[in-house]
């Protein structure tokens, strides 16, 4: 039986009443094989693949993390790297609430890619998008092209979340999730996101689907 202790919330094993439930659009662009389809089989199922297949257009995937009292569920599309897929992109950013673009910290070519993501992001995408840029395959720090502080410089100057990843060794890798969830609008009533189609007439949709349970 729910529980009823907070209005009417539903009580987790830690005895914290969960609320409300948002599920938010997330998708994952970047260079192929700088990490990107890595860093969700992390997330989602704690798993690292020493030989992960490159993706081809698109996979879908979703997670649910929890900040006090809200549960909040992303819809992650982790698109394909390769650049003969880049016109699919927006229809997996188009109507996203938030974005990661991801790099590989040993590969200066994929740092300027990540850039061009952002520009095009800031261009294209809802205006309202959660940013976070992933220095990925932080753990190979040894081989490093993009230094630390290039990266931060940038992602402040143009406010983006920024952290180095590993989807290796689990480095920053809830961390940047949770980063985000924390940093999505979590306001009810804001309009129904039922489909999970890559791409619909929400274009202008800045907000999730947030509901009491
Ligand atoms: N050492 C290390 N290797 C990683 C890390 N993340 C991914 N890799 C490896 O890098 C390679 C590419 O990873 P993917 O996750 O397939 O990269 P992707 O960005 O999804 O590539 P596309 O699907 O082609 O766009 C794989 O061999 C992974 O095992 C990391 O954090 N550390
Ligand atoms: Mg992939």
């Amino acid at each position: 039986m729910a529980n009823n202790q907070r209005g009417g919330g539903i009580q987790r094993p830690n005895g914290a009443t969960q609320n409300k439930i948002c599920q938010f659009k997330l998708v994952l662009l970047g260079e192929s094989a700088v990490g990107k389809s890595s860093l969700v089989l992390r997330f989602v199922k704690g798993q690292f693949h020493e030989y992960q297949e490159s993706t081809i257009g698109a996979a879908f995937l979703t997670q649910t993390v929890h900040i006090e009292e809200t549960a909040v569920k992303f819809e992650i599309w982790d698109t394909a790297g390769q650049e003969r897929y880049h016109s699919l992109a927006p229809m997996y950013y188009r109507g996203a609430q938030a974005a990661i673009v991801v790099y590989d910290i040993q590969n200066q070519d994929s740092f300027v890619r990540a850039q061009t993501w952002v520009k095009e992001l800031q261009r294209q995408a809802s205006p309202n998008i959660v940013i976070a840029l992933a220095g990925n395959k932080a753990d190979l720090a040894a081989s490093r092209a993009v230094d630390y502080e290039e990266a931060k410089q940038y992602a402040d100057e143009n406010g983006l979340l920024f952290m180095e990843t590993s989807a290796k060794t689990a480095v920053n890798v809830n961390e940047i999730f949770l980063a985000i969830a924390k940093k999505l609008p979590k306001n009810e009533g804001t309009g129904p996101q039922q489909n999970i189609r890559p791409s619909g007439n929400e274009t202008n949709r800045t907000s999730g689907n947030c509901c009491s349970k």
